[in-house]
C-alpha cells in the first residue's frame, strides 16, 4: 500500500521512518510519499489560500491549487484499483476502526491532502466524490475527535499508522492485534500488570498470579465490560446478546 502525503509541511512526516512503522517500509509492506503542496502553486509568493466568500475569519485553502496537487499524485495511481481520498478535517465523519480495517483490507493507495484547520474550497471533495470521473476513488473525510487541531498532518500520521499496522508483516505478533480494544471484543481493553508484584503499595490482582486460565479470561472480560461502561458506555451497543455470557450478565 501507497499513502501520498501532501501538505505545506511535508517534513513533518519524518516521524514515520521510526519503530515498527519504518520497519514496515524497509520491509516493503508499505511505502509513503510527502510532496509539498506549494510545489503546486505558480505565484511568487507559493500562496495556497485566500480569503472566504461571503466573509468570516481565517483563510481557506484554494481548490485550484489543491486540483493540482491531487491530479499529480493520482497520475501515480494508474494502476490501482481502488484509491481512497483522505481528507482530514474536524468536520469528517470520526476514523473508527472498522473504517480503518476496510482500508487496510482494500486501498491500493491512499492520497492524504492534509489542510489547515479553515479547510480546503468545499468544491475539492465534491469534485473527486464524482465517481463517473474517478471511477477507482473514494473520497474519505475524517476527523480524530471533537477537538481541533491546526491542521491535517496529525490525522494523517494517525491514519497511517493505524491502516499501516494492519499490514501483513508489520506487527509482530498477530494475537496482539485481536485482543486490543475495539478489535476482538469490541471493548475497551482489560487493564495490565507486570513484574514488580507489589509496586509503592500496590500489588496486582491474585487471579493474575493464579495460574487458572478460565478465572483470568473471566475476570479479564468482568474488568473490561466494566471500563467500557464507565468511560464509554456508548461502545457496549457493540456488544451483541451472543456476545455476553451467561457469567457476564450474573455480573
Ligand atoms: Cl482530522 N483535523 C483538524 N484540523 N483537527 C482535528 C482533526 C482533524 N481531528 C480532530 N481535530
Amino acid at each position: 500500500m501507497k499513502f501520498q502525503l501532501i501538505s505545506i509541511f511535508p517534513e513533518f512526516f519524518e516521524v514515520l521512518k521510526l519503530s515498527l512503522l519504518g520497519k514496515a517500509v524497509e520491509n516493503g509492506v508499505l511505502s509513503w510519499e510527502a510532496t509539498n503542496l506549494r510545489d503546486f502553486t505558480t505565484d511568487p509568493h507559493r500562496s495556497v489560500d485566500d480569503t472566504p466568500y461571503g466573509g468570516g475569519a481565517g483563510m481557506v485553502m484554494r481548490a485550484d491549487i489543491w486540483g493540482k496537487a491531487i491530479d499529480a499524485a493520482l497520475e501515480e495511481c494508474e494502476n490501482s484499483a481502488k484509491v481512497i481520498l483522505a481528507i482530514p478535517t474536524p468536520s469528517g465523519e470520526p476514523l473508527t476502526q472498522a473504517k480503518v480495517r476496510e482500508i487496510a483490507a482494500s486501498a491500493d493507495n491512499v492520497i492524504v491532502a492534509c489542510g489547515r484547520y479553515e479547510g480546503i474550497d468545499s468544491r475539492v471533495a465534491t469534485h473527486y466524490r464524482d465517481a463517473e470521473t474517478y471511477p477507482h476513488l473514494e473520497v474519505f473525510e475524517f476527523t480524530l475527535g471533537d477537538y481541533v487541531l491546526n491542521g491535517g498532518e496529525i490525522a494523517a500520521v494517525a491514519l497511517v499508522e493505524a491502516v499501516g499496522r494492519l499490514l501483513d508483516g508489520t506487527v509482530g505478533n498477530p494475537n496482539s492485534l485481536v485482543e486490543e480494544s475495539f478489535e476482538g471484543s469490541g471493548l475497551l481493553e482489560y487493564p495490565a500488570f507486570t513484574r514488580p508484584e507489589i509496586w509503592r503499595g500496590l500489588d496486582v490482582p491474585e487471579v493474575l498470579t493464579g495460574g487458572n486460565h478460565k478465572d483470568i479470561d473471566h475476570w479479564r472480560r468482568a474488568r473490561a465490560i466494566e471500563r467500557t461502561a464507565r468511560i464509554r458506555p456508548e461502545l457496549l451497543g457493540n456488544l451483541n446478546a451472543n456476545n455476553l455470557t451467561k457469567r457476564d450478565r450474573e455480573q
